[in-house]
């Protein structure tokens, strides 16, 4: 469990580093349609990192991918890292996240949509990135639907000392990005060259983790060195995290460093439906199935993409 490592003398606990309590390695599991994805948050042994739901690193090829289905009571955040997806609603909102580009998708009441590789992906046939379901605070979980769409180009970017950051969500050195949070979320890309290191602030009541994308590092101290598809679960005690490449072969390190405000609400969890209580979830089967409180569109809607491929 996370003990404060040293004492400052000061109960806020502010100059603490924080350290690694947990260590996950996540294995590849297949999800949708042929998809191959790596959960981390989200599967047994971590069900729920408050506020995060779900961490999944995936993979699709066309023909595959997650076709029509519906979500209600939090977001997600698709950050494409190779290739690109194309998203469907039954909205009739439609577009193409493409390599390094965001969207920050807030279901709320609800929405039933698909993502599948976009068919004239270019013999692209590894479309991969990084989807974080963040959950909604009761008072937000029936908002209606919206949308923040980056493309890379726009995305803030950041340079010092052999640190390259991406800022997804939040802000680093006062480069900020433009996403609101409902749930208040920092959410930053790091790509430390050999030798070069961080300390990075993170609220102190915060839940944190890092996952590693590519290369070799220690973090929050020298016992702890992580490589791809890791997760590494920040312990409580302390306001920042130090991270370094520790890579001996001259790699750059990868890796992404989230923060969120847990939010301290019970919560019951169906699948893609995110809920308060067993009662909210069944109202929202209710709906689903009698196409109401926010799924009335979803009655005549199939997606394109999913059509195409025979899936109905
Ligand atoms: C799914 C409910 C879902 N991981 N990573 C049930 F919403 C999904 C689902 C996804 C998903 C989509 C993308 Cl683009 C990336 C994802 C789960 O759509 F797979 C199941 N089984
Ligand atoms: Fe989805």
């Amino acid at each position: 469990m996370p003990i404060l490592e040293k004492s400052s003398g000061n109960l806020n606990n502010i100059n603490n580093k924080r350290l690694v309590v947990k260590k996950l390695f996540a294995r590849q599991q297949h999800e949708g349609f042929g998809a191959v994805v790596r959960r981390s948050i989200g599967r047994f042994e971590l069900r729920y990192f408050d506020p995060f739901l779900v961490l999944d690193e995936f993979s699709v090829s066309s023909p595959s991918g997650f076709p029509d289905h519906p979500h209600r009571g939090f977001e997600t955040v698709t950050y494409m890292l190779e290739g690109e997806i194309l998203h469907e609603d039954c909205e009739g909102h439609k577009g193409v996240i493409r390599e390094g580009g965001l969207q920050w998708m807030t279901a709320g009441k609800g929405i039933v949509h698909s993502e599948m590789p976009s068919s004239n992906a270019n013999g692209i046939t590894h479309n991969k990135g990084l989807q974080l379901w963040i959950n909604l605070s009761s008072k937000h979980k029936l908002v209606e639907p919206s949308y923040q769409e980056i493309e890379s180009k726009d995305i803030a970017e950041a340079e010092k000392d052999g640190v390259r950051v991406r800022v997804i969500a939040g802000e680093w050195n006062g480069v900020k990005s433009k996403i609101c949070t409902r749930t208040p979320t920092m959410y930053l890309d790091f790509i430390l060259s050999p030798g070069s290191r961080i300390s990075q602030p993170i609220p102190l009541h915060w839940n944190a983790f890092v996952y590693v994308l590519q290369g070799q590092g220690h973090f929050g101290d020298a016992r702890s060195q992580a490589a791809a598809h890791h997760l590494l679960i920040l312990g409580q005690g302390g306001d920042r995290l130090e991270a370094w490449n520790s890579s001996d072969s001259g790699l750059p390190l990868r890796f992404i460093l989230v923060g969120g405000e847990p939010i301290n609400e019970p919560m019951v969890q169906f699948g893609p439906l995110v809920m308060n209580t067993q009662e909210e979830i069944d109202q929202t089967v209710d709906d689903i199935e009698n196409f109401t409180n926010g799924f009335e569109k979803a009655r005549h809607w199939r997606s394109q993409a999913a059509s195409a491929l025979g899936l109905f």
